[in-house]
Formats: structure tokens, sequence, C-alpha cells
């Protein structure tokens, strides 16, 4: 490259001057400014920072330095999610402590941070490993216990035979273990588990108050929670005395079904086929469904086999007979794990009626009333007209709906239910690197919960990784293992699961807070100051779990008194993925680019600047070596003209006598101002840059050449003054060089300490004004139409309009009426 500004000296020299001021270090003499609390997603300390994280860091950045600005009371933390699996997968391979290995990344990815020139405040840096962390998780545990909103419950986890061993999701490849490849089982433990379900309501009607959120994320959102509005219908079991209660939400369609269908893991599946002489085959059927439920299910692979039970149950409407099966795509954990199947209504009974056999009979009629239930390809599963369905036939769907409701619920045969498809969040983890759950079992009082003045459980150091016998090492530890029982005293020993890291985020944006509180997990003033966040930026991969749990947590807190507010997050922007070559960046694809690399060869300013530049941040961005040295060029350009004017020193005066030239530059400077602070208002980061770029090339044309050859600016003050407003106009992107600059042209303080530059009004003419069109008074459209239009333009415009068009279709216009830059109206009468 040929003469380039000195990055490396400058980046290093604001990097040390920020830090040595504490220059993003909240302070508390700052309250009488309104607050802003900005977040992005806090990093897993994996070695590294990778492209990702750049450009999450990046987007908040011009946000933080763009509020400083701007004078707002900032909060802008930084901190580390610093429990999870890779850290205990170093321990195994590489025979590294998992703190140690966590401590080492963490220091370096912070110094990677700093490098980027991110305006955090360090003082508030938390890590979810330190122990004056996670007892804070330990406490949110034992106020759930308390309030009977964490339990224990059978679950399966992952088994390894060969290794003995429980692994995690991640670890399981293809049905396999990671480590040795033997195939991996189920294998039914008692786990924790928070009872998120109790929210479900409120997590779901809270999400109407999010109108700074996007769509996508609230109806993904929307879909988990998974709200249904059915019946629960109690069906006997011919000659016996049990009920099976099912799930339905077409109770219009009660008259159709035909059989009765259960999961395998229903609690009548195992008894019904007891003593009969296909016990033998449905068992291993059963046994069968329950080892591959997790592969087929993911497969999608479900609704393809069932077996007859040889039992049957009667229909509580019409006291039909009806056979019950066992079949694979009934799921256990929705509903009541049972359902009746209306194979002309539903497509899976459908397909799997076809298959087995089994009768069909019609009871909702499309428009035409075409359906019949022989020869019907599919199921119809829209709503229509009743049929074959005694007093009830001729209602419509929806409304039969009700009536069957309410008709069970008289006649005791069915309860109109709530259902949600959100399950309750299993917590435990049969790991070492995470949060002890604050649990002592005894063998005469049980389960008890560790006294609040006990905690932290803390992990312990010294520790072996072999998972010797799938014992977890935290039970190998006789130290932390035994333990008096607190309640009486005898011999006890803790539980040795973890807790999903998801808990450690689930709370966190509260810790920062008050992140140094010692005795309690952040005070009430301060989260009431500064809750809700403002803006929280991150990847849309969290637009589920994360996001879902924190929003629980915090409404358990809230709940708890510890908080007012009742949703954390007003805002969320969701990130886009960087892309090179096609793919999505990373190690697998060996299409990274190391920021590092950049940061060496350009500098942090100009990694900032292409990440913002290349693409608005919600959209993917594609990664492009040319345009990284494009953004290069363009700082040195500026550079070169910040240093070689002749103007920088000319003192502040007001602008007169200008040349039709500097007039114009001056609009377009002031133009400028307004687009640049809207657009970063609305994340529009990489049009603001380009007006940024656009106003460096207006200089140009006042530029000519001195006698030695050089472009050189006149020494005037509008140049001095688009000079010092392109520099504030490029800080909250490329802060580093933007300060360098900021001192060359004479500024005394650093350029954050300056407020966002503003605009003049009568700079500003609108380009477009909305024209409202009437007919006979009555306001019939609006269009945009250029600012100070003639009459016949805005004439024509309006006739132009299709909805104008239409209303005019057979009318006469009689008269034109205008009122200049706001309406015209038509006076019209019928005929042409
Ligand atoms: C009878 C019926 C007739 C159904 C019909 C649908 C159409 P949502 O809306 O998602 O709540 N169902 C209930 N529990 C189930 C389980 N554990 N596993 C698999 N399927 C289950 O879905 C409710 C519908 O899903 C219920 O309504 C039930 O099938 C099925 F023409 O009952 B329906
Ligand atoms: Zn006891």
């Amino acid at each position: 490259m040929e003469n380039t500004y000195p990055f490396k000296r400058i980046e290093n020299k604001w990097q040390k001057r920020w830090h040595g001021q504490s220059l993003f270090q909240n302070k508390k003499g700052e309250r009488g400014k309104e607050k802003y609390y900005l977040l992005e997603m806090f990093p897993y300390p994996s070695g590294r920072i990778h492209m990702g994280h750049v450009r999450n860091y990046s987007i908040g950045d011009v946000v933080a330095r763009y509020k400083i600005m701007k004078q707002f009371n900032l909060l802008h933390p930084m901190g580390w999610d610093a429990f999870g699996l890779p850290a205990e997968n170093a321990a195994l391979k590489e025979k590294i402590h998992p703190a140690k290995w966590t401590e080492n990344n963490i220091s370096y990815m912070r110094e990677q941070l700093k490098r980027m020139g991110f305006a955090y405040d360090w003082s508030r840096e938390i890590s979810t490993a330190d122990p004056d962390y996670y007892r804070w998780n330990q406490w949110i545990f034992l106020k759930l216990y308390e309030k009977g909103l964490a339990y224990q419950k059978m679950a399966s986890v992952n088994w390894c035979p060969r290794c003995t061993t429980v692994l995690a999701n991640e670890q399981v490849e293809g049905g396999n273990c990671w480590r040795c490849g033997a195939k991996v089982e189920l294998k039914e433990i008692k786990q924790w588990f928070f009872k998120i379900s109790a929210y479900a309501e409120d997590l779901l009607n809270g999400l109407e108050e999010l109108s700074g959120w996007p769509d996508k994320v609230k109806l993904m959102q929307k879909n988990w929670i998974g709200r249904s509005l059915g019946v629960e219908i109690y069906f006997k079991i011919f000659k016996e005395s049990e009920v099976i209660p099912v799930f339905t939400t077409r109770q219009d369609t009660i008259f159709g079904a035909t059989y009765l269908v259960l999961s395998a893991e229903h609690p009548l599946s195992l008894k019904l086929i007891a003593g009969r002489n296909i016990e033998k085959k449905a068992r291993e059927f059963i046994n069968r469904l329950k080892r591959e439920r997790r592969v087929r299910t993911e497969k999608n692979e479900l609704g393809k086999e069932g077996i007859f039970t040889g039992s049957y149950a009667i229909n509580p409407v019409n006291q039909e007979k009806i056979p019950i099966w066992i079949a694979d795509y009934v799921l256990m954990e929705y509903g009541t794990g049972a359902v009746m199947a209306v194979p002309t209504h539903d497509q899976r009974d459908f397909e799997f009626a076809k298959k087995y056999k089994l009768p069909m009979r019609l009871v909702i009629q499309n428009q035409n009333s075409s359906l019949k239930a022989e020869t019907m390809p599919e199921a119809y599963e829209d709503e229509g007209k009743l049929v074959n369905s005694r007093s009830f036939s001729g209602l419509l769907s929806a409304e039969a709906k009700d009536k069957v409701a309410l008709w069970m619920e008289e006649e005791k045969i069915g309860k109109i239910k709530i259902n949600y498809r959100l399950k309750d969040w299993g917590i435990s983890r049969q790991r070492y690197w995470g949060t002890p759950i604050p649990i002592i079992y005894c063998e005469d009082c049980g389960a008890v919960p560790v006294p609040e003045r006990d905690l932290p459980v803390t992990l312990p150091k010294k520790i072996d990784f072999k998972y010797k016998n799938g014992v977890s090492p935290l039970a190998d530890d006789s130290k932390f293992y035994f333990i008096p029982c607190p309640k009486c005293g005898k011999k006890a020993h803790r539980e040795i699961d973890t807790m999903d890291t998801f808990v450690d985020s689930s709370w966190y944006f509260l810790r920062f807070t008050d992140a140094k509180d010692k005795s309690s997990l952040f005070s009430p003033d301060e989260a009431n100051y500064w809750m809700p966040v403002n803006q929280y930026i991150g990847g849309v991969e969290h637009a589920i779990m994360h996001l879902l749990y924190a929003r629980f947590i915090h409404k358990f807190l809230s709940d708890s008194g510890l908080v007012k507010i009742r949703e954390p997050f007003s805002k969320l922007l969701t990130q886009g993925m960087v892309i090179k070559d096609g793919a999505k960046m990373s190690k697998s694809k060996g299409n990274v680019v190391d920021p590092n690399d950049i940061i060496e060869r350009f500098g942090a300013d100009t990694a900032r600047l292409f990440i913002l530049f290349a693409a608005p941040p919600e959209q993917d961005l594609d990664w492009s070596d040319q345009g990284v040295k494009g953004s290069f060029r363009f700082l040195n350009r500026v550079w070169r003209l910040i240093n070689f004017t002749q103007s920088k020193n000319v003192p502040e005066e007001k602008l007169k006598d200008l040349s039709n030239l500097e007039k114009s530059l001056e609009k377009k400077l002031h133009q400028t101002i307004k687009k640049v602070g809207e657009d970063i208002e609305r994340f529009h980061f990489n049009t603001a840059i380009s007006a940024v770029m656009e106003l460096v090339n207006s200089i140009f044309s006042l530029s000519f050449k001195n006698a030695e050859k050089e472009e050189v600016l006149p020494e005037r003050p509008i140049v001095s003054e688009c000079l010092k407003k392109i520099v504030l106009l490029l800080s909250p992107f490329a802060p580093h060089i933007a300060e360098e600059m900021w001192q060359i042209l004479g500024g005394e303080e650093g350029v954050f300490k300056e407020s966002w530059p503003g605009f003049e009004a009568s700079f500003i003419r609108e380009e477009e004004v909305a024209l409202i069109v009437q007919i006979n008074g009555k306001v019939r459209d609006k269009v945009a139409i250029k600012a100070e239009p003639s009459e016949e333009e805005i004439k024509e415009k309006a006739l132009r309009q299709e909805r104008v068009k239409k209303w005019l279709a057979d009318k006469k216009i009689i008269k034109t009426i205008i009122v200049p830059g706001k309406l015209v109206n038509f006076v019209v009468k019928p005929g042409k």
C-alpha cells in the first residue's frame, strides 16, 4: 500500500488514553441525564473473538459512542458467559483445568476487544464462573424452589454405554458418542426443572409490549409457547374403570373419532397390553419407540408405525366402541399424551388409518359438499359445515366448537382447556463446569435445599476429569460430596449435577446494573434506575431459548419485588451472519478471517468501518477483502484531507460571504448531519457512512493544486467547518482516527466529550411533502409530491392515483380546489 496513515500508533495511543481516563466508565454523577442501557450479548470465552463477535460489538459500539455524544447517561457493560462444555473438553484433551483454560481465554479475548477499541465500562466486567456471580444463580434456584417453581422429575439423558457417561446433546454425533463412536442410548434419570410453564401466559402476553422487537422473533417465541384452546375429552375404557383424557382443538370433529391413540410412554400403554397374546410384540415396539424417539423426531420420521392394544374405548358422545392403538406420532409431552383420531380431518390420522385399514367417517363438509370419506385423497383439515354429528349437524365449525365445548362441560364428559407447547426448562447437567445445584440429599429428609447462609456452594478446584463410571468428578471429591444434612445433621451428600448455562445468562443484564454487589444479586435501586435494557443486540440463534429464559427469570425476579418493570429488553436487534465464499464463516468450513490479521494489516477502525459499511446489521454480511481495502483507502483519504488542508486553523466564526459553490457545500453539510444521525438511530449504518463519504467528495469541489502539485483545500471557514463535522460524524464508526484528527484540528478535549452536531432546519428543504386528496370533501388518498409543486402538477399527480381513479370512475369533476402544499379537493357529481 502507498503511504498509509499510522493506524498502529494512533489506535494504541487512544486506547491507552480512554482507559486511563476511564472514559466509558459509568459514573453516578451523571444521573441528571437521561439513561441509556445498551447491551450486546456477552460472549462465551472460546479462545479468540471471531468476526461474528466483531460485527455484534461494532454495531453496539456505534450506538454507544453516538449516545455518549447525544449526552445520555450510558451503561455499556461487557462480561463472559464462562461456564460450558468446551472448557471440559479442553480439560480432557489437553489436561488443562477448565478454570485455567477459561481464565486464559478471557484475558486473551479481553485484550482483543480492547484492541477493537470498544467503549465498554470494564469496571462492571463479570464472569459467570466466578463464585461471586454464580452464588446468585444458586440463590435464584432456592427462591424458585421455595415457590414450587424448581422441581425434580424423571427425564432422559444421552448415555454412552462404552464410556459409561452421560453425554451432552453436542457430544452426540449422528446418534453416536463423539469420543468412542458407540451407539448412544437414552437413560431415564431424575433431573431438576424450572417451571417456566407457569409463566406461559405472561410470556405470551408480554410479547405485545415489545414493539421494539423484530416481528420474526416475536412470532418464533409465540409459536414456541404455542397456546391452544381446546377441550380435554374423557374416554372410558371398555369394560374397565379407567378413563383416558385426550386433548383436542377440534371438538367439532368428535363424531368422527374412529379410534384412539396413546403414546408409547403413556402410563396405560403397558397396562392395556398386559396378558394379551400381542404383549411381547407390543412391549418390544414400545421399547423401540422410546429408544428411537429422539432421533426419529429429528428426522421427521414419525407417523408411520403403530400397534393395536386389543382394548377399546367408548366415545362419550355416542357410546361408540373404538379401538385403542399405540403409535409413534403421539407425544407424551404434549396435552395428555393421548389423542382421539379423526382420519377424515387430520392428515396424520388419515395416513395412519389408510395404512392400518381403520374406519373413517366424514363429519365436516366443504362448501360445495363434494367430500366423501371413501374417496378423499387426503384429510380435509379446514373448517366447514358439520355432518353426521346428530344435533350439531348443520352448524359451522367455529360455532360448533363453542357449542360442543359447553355441552361437554355440562355433561361432564369434557373440560375446556388451554394447552401450551412450552415445556418446563430442564436445568440439570451432568457436568463439572457449571453452577452446582444447591441441594443436599439426606436419607431421612430427602432433597434439602442448602441454607442461604451457606452459599455459595463452590466448585472444588482440585478435580480429576475422568468421569469414572459415568459419575461427575464432583462425586469423586469426598470433601465436596459428603456433607451433614442441614435439617437433621445426619450424613448426607450433595447434588452433583450443575446448572444449564442458560441459567447464567438469564439475569446477567440485571447484575450489570450493580455488578460488584457482595450482599445481594443486585440492588433494586440500581436495577430500577437502569432497567429495561434500552437496546439489546445479538444473534438470531438466541431468538428462542436465551430470550425466553431471560424474560422468564426477569419476570420471576420482578414478582419477587426485586425489579419493577416486567420486560427486560425494550428493543432487540438481531444481527445477520458473516458469510464468506457463500457459507457462514466457521472453523469447520475453513473460511474464517481472523480479526487479528485485519487489525494488524489495516487497523481496528478499518475493520469496524468495513463491517458497518458492507451490510445493514440485520442482513448477512458478505466478507470481501476488496471491501476492507476500500474502507482503508477511505480513512486514508480523510486523513490526508485533514493533514494537508490549509484551513485547519481557521478560527471559528459565523459563515458569511459564501460563494455559490460554498453555499451548496454548506447545505450538503447540514443535510448530511441530519441523515447520519437519523440513520444511526435506525441502524442504517451503511447509508450513514456513505453519506459521510459523499460529503468528503463534495469538499473536493473546492480543492486546487498547490505549487507542489498537491491537492489542497482553500483556507476558508466553510472548509474548516466541514472537516470538523466530518470528524464528528465519523467518530462512532472509526473512533481512533477520529480522536487523532480532532486533535489535529485543534480540539482540546477528546472527540467523545463533544456533543453530536446539530443541523439547521432551514437547510433541509423537505424533498417531498404529503398531499391529501379529497373528493367532495372526504379524504380518499394521500400522495407524496415534491415540495412546492405547481397547481398543474398537483392536479395531475392526484388524478394519476389508482384509488382516486376508482372514486372518479363514473363521476364528473365540476370544481377543483387546491390548498397549496396541503390538499386538493375534487368536487364531483355523477355522470361522465
Ligand atoms: C382431534 C383432531 C381432529 C385433531 C382433527 C386435529 C384435527 P395444537 O393445535 O398444536 O394444540 N394432539 C393432541 N395431543 C397430541 C400429542 N400428545 N401428540 C400428538 N398430537 C397431539 O394441536 C392439537 C391437536 O394435536 C389435537 O387436536 C390432537 O389432534 C393433536 F380433525 O384432536 B386433534
Ligand atoms: Zn436429613
